[in-house]
């Protein structure tokens, strides 16, 4: 098991679209089992590949409380098939934007097909904070952040925050 660094805002990478995964094999499961460590580790309860650098379909959640039994889940190829009309606002955060929040409405419940890491598939039904998790990371597998749901100025001024901050560093 290996803590992967995280990409972070204004990464590029953050905006490629993720490929599909066409075998579910050892190097695939090897990717999900660090990217696990690297989400506890963090802490976050998701994150999908590209944010350790990888460009495929693939991300993990675990939306369990803390000081409970951990609750690993691994979505590949996730597909929304359904979502709902009715919708709900959570405050989120990005592990590739440290540090800010902001509240982003979304469907409030959605059903997710998807392969496990046996290669076998699922269909999830999700709702609360589930759902916003899984939507979240779906998002990142097609080069969305959650910034993009928020309105503009706001988009700007962080993306201006983290530009300086990359550069200062540099
Ligand atoms: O750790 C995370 N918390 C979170 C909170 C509200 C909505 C979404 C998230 S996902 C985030 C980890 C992350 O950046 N995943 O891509
Ligand atoms: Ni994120």
């Amino acid at each position: 098991m290996t803590i992967k660094p995280l990409i972070i805002l204004p990464d590029p990478l953050l905006r490629q679209v993720s490929q599909p995964i066409e075998r579910v094999d050892a190097d695939i499961r090897k990717l999900a089992e660090d990217m696990l460590e690297t989400m506890y580790e963090a802490p976050g309860i998701g994150l999908a590949a590209i944010q350790v650098g990888v460009a495929r379909r693939m991300l993990v959640i675990d939306i369990s409380k803390e000081g409970d039994e951990r609750e690993p889940l691994v979505f590949i190829n996730p597909e929304i098939v359904r979502s709902s009309d009715e919708y709900s606002v959570y405050e989120e955060g990005c592990l590739s934007i440290p540090d800010y929040y902001a509240e982003v409405e979304r469907p409030a419940s959605i059903t997710v097909k998807s392969l496990d890491r046996e290669g076998r598939e699922h269909l999830t039904e999700a709702d609360g904070l589930l759902a916003t998790c899984l939507q979240h990371e779906i998002d990142h597998l097609n080069g969305v952040l959650f910034i993009d749901h928020i309105s503009r100025l706001k988009r700007e001024m962080v993306i201006k925050k983290f530009t300086k901050a990359s550069k200062s560093k540099l």
